[in-house]
């Protein structure tokens, strides 16, 4: 029995070249008896369950097979290198790399050992309605390679190398010495409005030019880039790459370039510097997948100091947890802190960086499934979604405690760093968008003058739909911009609604569509409109058209004030550009 729904969003996917993790189960998957073919058309693999992990640098990690076991099928060395990479790819993002569960349920081998190779073979092939895709009957894995990966599975898991101070160091290149760096700024750029573009797949960040829209310098940096962010000063752009390398660049250099390097582990995603007052520019840290750390570094030179491992209790069953993702990371600015989120546990470190030596971390249970977050306009309380479990959980960076829990009323919150604005109704806001659903929720955030209304969601819209990973807005925007890049209908994708603040307090708010895609005039692809983010003067905003790796791609700038077509960015170097981090607003935390 097909799955057109499944089968449209898989070549989708495919088409954008992403590698978003396709997942074998969901939270609630089952281990009941395979679904019967009737059940199939009840599978929910919305773009929300197909956005996990894909651990995309550790299926290429050479990893000892381990040993066979006397009546236990066994796969032979290409057949496990290969089953490996698939089990990488598309499942330990749900399943855990050591297979002992995330999102989805554990595949140990005291697991699939009860109940056998058919049943898993059925299991893979149908699916289940809980969540887990029906990779056979949708075409993505063969029959054999089914069979294998039923295999694979009745082995003991494969274990991929930790990554401690000696590798760290191994990897650390200071490429310009301190003292051999500008001692003032040696070019005519306006850094803080400078982009630093996520060029996706080319393992590149390209800077462009705020004013003039051009590209000034691209720099190589690591596999699948991911996120840039920037030190206090706003001299330093730190990017990270799947495969936990982070690249320094001195914004300062004629021609700005990298001057250091680092690898923190062996798959990773988030990067962040220090910013309280006295520690500008000290330290930075970043988070790694795998092995599940972080690691603070010096924040000239990247020199590796300190390796946190993340392993541990989960924060409500408190059972052991032996592989929880290091996911967002923010600065405090009310005390010399990192805030970092441990996805698998629930829990939110606050990392006090003042004394390495005796390094003081408070610890606060929150929920699992950490994902991304930002601050409310204040700076005070960070937001975070624990996404698979539809909640935003507030932590107070200055009483280091949370401040609540809360539902968000939709599927799957993403917030990015989320957007803050002032509501005709309700006062200071900070919005999420969702993956599974078209739901915007609208959460109060200030407990001093509207106790009443903080910590809860004051209004929630209707977006264009589901597959939605981004909003923004500025203090000088009169919008709130909603992307829906992982939407299956193209047209939806490719474009963005905007809400116009003012409106908000009418009854049943609407919303403009900006065919983003289509002003961008390419022709080919699905043209997946991602993540807005405005100039330092916030008055105009960005977003990438995100196409495949060898279709054309490109920028679309939009007047915040007229919401028409300013500037279209093409450039044959703009391949797969994803995010953009505006040097001022991402020092600033202004979103
Ligand atoms: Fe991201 C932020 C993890 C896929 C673009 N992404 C984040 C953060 C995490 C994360 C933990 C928060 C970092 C922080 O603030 O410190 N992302 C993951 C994944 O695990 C996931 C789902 C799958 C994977 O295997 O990596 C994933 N992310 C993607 C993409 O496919 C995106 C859309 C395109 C790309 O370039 O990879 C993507 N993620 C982004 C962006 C941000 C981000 C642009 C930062 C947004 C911001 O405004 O700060």
């Amino acid at each position: 029995m097909r799955n057109p729904m499944l089968e449209t969003m898989t070549r989708l996917l495919a088409n954008a070249t992403l590698s978003l993790a396709l997942v074998i189960g969901a939270a609630s998957a089952s281990y009941a008896a395979p679904p019967k073919p009737s059940d199939l058309k009840k599978h929910s693999t919305t773009p929300g369950e197909k956005y996990e992990p894909s651990l995309d640098v550790l299926k290429d990690e050479k990893v000892a097979q381990p040993g066979t076991k006397p009546g236990i099928p066994s796969l032979t060395k290409e057949e496990f290198e290969k089953a490996n990479t698939i089990y990488f790819q598309r499942c330990a993002g749900c399943h855990g790399v050591l297979r002992k569960g995330a999102t989805g349920k554990a595949l140990t081998t005291d697991e699939t050992r009860e109940r056998g190779l058919e049943y898993l073979q059925d299991f893979i092939t149908y699916g289940s309605p809980a969540g887990m895709p029906n990779w056979g009957t949708s075409g993505d894995l063969t029959k054999a390679q089914i069979n294998m990966m039923a295999r694979y599975l009745l082995n003991e898991p494969a274990q991929p190398p930790e990554f401690g101070m000696k590798q760290a160091r191994a990897s650390w290149k200071v490429k310009i010495p301190v003292d051999q760096r500008p001692t003032r700024k040696m070019n005519d750029l306006d850094i803080d409005n400078l982009f630093s573009t996520t060029l996706r797949d080319t393992g590149e960040v390209a800077l462009i030019d705020g004013k003039t829209k051009k590209i000034v310098s691209v720099i190589k940096t690591g596999y699948a880039v991911h996120i840039s962010r920037i030190s206090s000063s706003g001299r330093y752009l730190f990017v990270i790459g799947r495969d936990a390398k982070v690249v320094l660049i001195d914004l300062w250099m004629k021609v700005p370039g990298e001057v250091a390097e680092v690898k923190i582990g062996s798959e990773a995603r988030s990067v962040e510097t220090s910013k309280y007052k006295g520690y500008e520019d000290k330290y930075a840290i970043a988070g790694a997948y795998w092995p599940p750390q972080f690691v603070i570094m010096d924040g000239a030179t990247l020199e590796p100091l300190k390796i946190v491992s993340t392993r541990g209790m989960t924060y409500d069953t408190q059972e052991y947890h032996p592989e929880p993702r290091v996911a967002s990371i923010v600065a405090s600015r009310y005390r010399p802190e990192f805030v970092v989120t441990v996805k698998e546990t629930g829990h939110v470190q606050m990392v006090d960086y003042s004394d390495l030596k005796n390094l003081k971390i408070t610890d606060i249970a929150a929920e699992r499934f950490l994902h991304d977050g930002g601050f409310d306009s204040t700076g005070r309380y960070f937001l975070v979604a624990a996404n698979a479990r539809n909640k935003v959980a507030v932590v107070d960076t200055k009483e280091n405690k949370l401040a609540a829990l809360i539902e968000t009323q939709g599927i799957k919150p993403h917030p990015g760093r989320g957007a803050n604005f002032i509501h005709p109704k309700f006062g200071p806001v900070w919005v999420t968008s969702h993956l599974g659903d078209e739901t915007i929720s609208l959460i109060g955030t200030d407990p001093v003058k509207r106790p009443e209304l903080a910590w809860k969601v004051v209004q929630t819209l209707e977006g264009q739909g589901g597959g939605s990973l981004f909003v923004k807005t500025h203090p000088k925007s009169k919008y709130l911009y909603v992307d829906t890049p992982l939407n299956p209908d193209a047209e939806i994708a490719s474009s963005v609604a905007v809400f116009k603040i003012a409106d908000l307090a009418k009854k049943e708010p609407e919303y403009t569509v900006l065919p983003i895609g289509e002003w961008s005039g390419i022709t080919e692809g699905v043209r997946r409109v991602v993540q807005g983010e405005f100039n330092k003067a916030g008055d105009e905003i960005w977003f990438s058209v995100w196409n495949g790796k060898t279709q054309q791609s490109a920028i679309v700038v939009v007047d915040d004030k007229t919401l028409k077509l300013k500037t279209v960015i093409k450039d044959k170097r703009l391949v797969t550009p994803t995010g953009k981090f505006n040097v001022f607003n991402t020092r600033n935390d202004i979103y």
